[in-house]
């Protein structure tokens, strides 16, 4: 049996196993029916007494957990992370060790929406990471995106109320294309800047893989002398990191909603191990807690790494699905508290009610106290707590003393020490102060960086940006909601702004602040560079009359460069009789694929609308596009010249490896992209 991505299904039989042998009730007993409940005669009533019926269906009511109150959708996978070594210099954390290599868990999620929303929504996505360190769990729970909407943890769940459906008729779902949303960020204007990287392609990740992450906080790092620096924490992806179009995303929250999630299983499955390397940006810890100006408290503002470089401390190999999505990817509870010596919080406002918040709400999500006793949550570390009791206690204690200090357990557990790697808690000065709910002056300037960003965009990708503005607010029913945001993007760019209100028909407003002029950040676009295949998908078109060794060849080939070939063809019927075929008309659509392969005798059938669609998509979506003998005529009759920037014909199938991994080194070809 072969799973969607072609690889022989589940070599290991306990993929699909259950318990056991005989099928029996949560206490033991084995049951010798369970189609049939228990009735008086063939024709009912149904008996009360049926221990059976009454379990399996009292079990089954039960069954769902309150999802998360953000960042309810998403998908996760296991991994280990490998230091290289370096940071020692700034931390004493044992995982960042040179050689250390710990397990982790690593979940992704979309924010807004609910557990069952589309993955290709335009949204920020968490980015969260458990690593079960040698010295305990350390949660690193971070998005794909470096600035936050809010400087205050007390905003939040204002800015979330906004972006949510609205509570009457509960629409638009796991979107911001709506009027209280805008109408939040255009009057709480800190969260301009996060929100135009929303509105660029960040917002629309190709796939978990291909995304950065961020902590975005500014950490507190501690050396084993106790000397302290300020850092940021930055995931790099292997993959490089880009973007769906938006055609592409609206059509996948129809053709395919589970797309990120799938992409990453499969993935996994095929080999393409997802990789990440960790950085860090170091700041010194001076009292005014500032590098270059820019306060590191503030968590609407990046530090350029132009001007702070991300230094690589390790790497990340995500190698293991899930087995169990409930067991793991559900029940993982991250907590920005879970610290591990050597790395520790800073007074930023945001973090500090992220401390908080992330116990408090597992309790309710996870049913009590004991979250950590699940087994995707328990440490590797051994754990002594002395917490007793409570809902879905699984632990057997033993002893009498689970009180410190005591006698009776001869005074165990210890309190540990630094041999013994305790916990230190850095003693930062805490500046002499009155108590105050307010917040620096520099904190009000909300539109530098957004500037920063609008400014370090190539023009494609401020034609998206403007194009997501024009579609997100044009959904936007309340004029002065629209005329206020506009407002604000006057506030960063006079060409931003012209754009969007074009787009709306509605008057450009001129700045109300005076416009910063920052050097512009390369490192915060997406284009350039050039990245390996791994685990793209490419289709691979045959007609009935295509040769079997030939298209075999192509995707042997394929799949021994790293990439996921799948095989399209009109029909489920196996390609020259024994290939068996993946994707049929009925189910290809260009969004699936980051390539398309026309083969010799796929020009038998380009009569067929759903190939000419297939192939004019895959040309507009700026794939690359190959194709040989009768296939190039089948290119053709959709109305695209051979050759053109990222499509070429080529004498055999022989070819097609040796060809597309240039082609998909920049994920797309912009030159095809038109500015107008
Ligand atoms: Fe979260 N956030 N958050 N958040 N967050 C949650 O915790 C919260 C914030 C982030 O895959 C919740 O277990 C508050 C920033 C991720 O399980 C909840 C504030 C960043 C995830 C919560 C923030 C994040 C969450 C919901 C403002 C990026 C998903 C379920 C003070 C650095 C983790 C849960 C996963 C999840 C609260 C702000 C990232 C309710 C109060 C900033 C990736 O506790």
């Amino acid at each position: 049996m072969r799973t969607p991505t072609g690889v022989e299904a589940h070599d290991d039989q306990q993929v699909n196993a259950q318990q056991g042998e005989w099928l029996t009730t949560s206490g033991g007993v084995r049951l010798r029916e369970t189609d049939k409940s228990l009735k008086a005669g063939e024709r009912g009533p149904t008996l009360l007494q049926d221990h059976h019926l009454r379990e399996k269906i009292t079990h089954f009511d039960h069954e769902r957990i309150p999802e998360r109150v953000v960042h309810a959708r998403g998908a996760g996978a296991h991994g280990t992370f490998k230091a290289y070594g370096g940071a020692e210099t700034v931390t004493s954390a044992g995982f960042l060790a040179e050689g250390r290599e710990t397990p982790v868990f690593v979940r992704f999620s979309t924010v807004l929406g609910s557990r069952g929303s589309a993955d290709t929504a335009r949204d920020t996505r968490g980015f969260a990471t458990k690593f079960y360190t040698e010295e305990g769990n350390f949660d690193l729970v971070g998005n794909n995106i470096p600035v936050f909407f809010i400087q205050d943890g007390i905003k939040f769940p204002d800015v979330i109320h906004a972006g949510k459906p609205h509570p009457d008729r509960e629409i638009p779902q796991a979107q911001s294309a709506h009027d209280t949303f805008w109408d939040f960020v255009s009057l709480h204007t800190e969260a301009q800047h996060h929100t135009m990287w929303n509105m660029s392609d960040r917002g629309l990740p190709r796939s978990y893989r291909m995304m950065e992450g961020f902590g975005v906080h500014t950490f507190r790092l501690v050396n084993a002398a106790g000397e302290t620096s300020l850092a940021k924490f930055h995931w790099k992806p292997k993959l490089g990191v880009h973007g769906l179009l938006w055609e592409e995303s609206q059509m996948l929250g129809g053709f395919d909603p589970d797309f990120h999630r799938r992409d990453l299983a499969d993935a996994i499955e095929t080999g393409a191990y997802p990789e990440w390397e960790l950085g860090i940006q170091v700041f010194p810890d001076t009292p005014e807690q500032t590098y270059a100006g820019i306060d590191l408290l503030d968590p609407t503002k990046l530090v350029p790494e132009e001007i702070a470089p991300v230094q690589k401390i390790g790497r990340m190999v995500l190698d293991r699905n899930p087995s169990n999505y409930f067991a793991e990817t559900e029940q993982v509870a991250f907590h920005v508290g879970n610290l591990v010596p050597g790395v520790d919080v800073t007074d930023d406002a945001l973090m500090q009610a992220r401390l908080f918040s992330y116990v408090d709400t597992q309790l309710t999500r996870l049913g009590g106290p004991n979250f950590n006793q699940i087994p995707v949550n328990r440490p590797h570390a051994p754990v002594n707590d002395m917490l007793r009791d409570g809902f879905h206690q699984d632990a057997v204690h033993r002893g009498v003393a689970p009180y410190h200090p005591n006698s009776l357990d001869a005074g165990c557990p210890f309190m540990a020490g630094d041999p013994q790697g305790a916990f230190v808690d850095n003693p930062v000065r805490v500046p002499e102060t009155v108590k105050q709910r307010a917040q620096p002056a520099s904190f009000d300037d909300h539109f530098s960086q957004a500037r920063l960003f609008w400014l370090s965009m190539t023009p494609v990708e401020k034609q998206h940006i403007i194009a997501a503005y024009s579609f997100e607010l044009g959904k936007v029913y309340e004029p002065a909601i629209r005329e206020r945001q506009l407002q604000c993007l006057a506030n960063v760019d006079a060409d931003l702004c012209e754009g969007v209100a074009t787009s709306l028909g509605l008057p450009t407003p001129s700045p109300t602040v005076e416009l910063a002029d920052p050097e512009p950040s390369p490192a915060l676009s997406m284009l350039g560079g050039s990245y390996p295949p791994d685990g793209r998908v490419v289709g691979i078109v045959a007609g009935p009359e295509s040769t079997s060794d030939q298209v075999d060849g192509v995707r042997t080939a394929l799949s021994g460069a790293g990439i996921t070939p799948l095989l399209i063809a009109p029909t489920g019927a196996p390609v020259g009789g024994e290939l068996p075929v993946q994707r049929t008309f009925a189910t290809a659509r260009s969004v699936e694929y980051d390539a398309l392969v026309v083969a010799d005798g796929a020009g038998a059938i380009d009569s067929d609308p759903h190939l000419l669609l297939l192939i004019e998509e895959v040309f507009r979506h700026g794939k690359a596009l190959l194709a040989w003998g009768d296939g190039v005529e089948a290119v053709a009759t959709a109305g695209i010249a051979v050759p053109a920037p990222g499509v070429n014909a080529l004498e055999s199938g022989a070819e097609v490896a040796a060809e597309l991994p240039d082609l998909l080194a920049a994920h797309r070809s912009w030159e095809r992209f038109t500015l107008s």
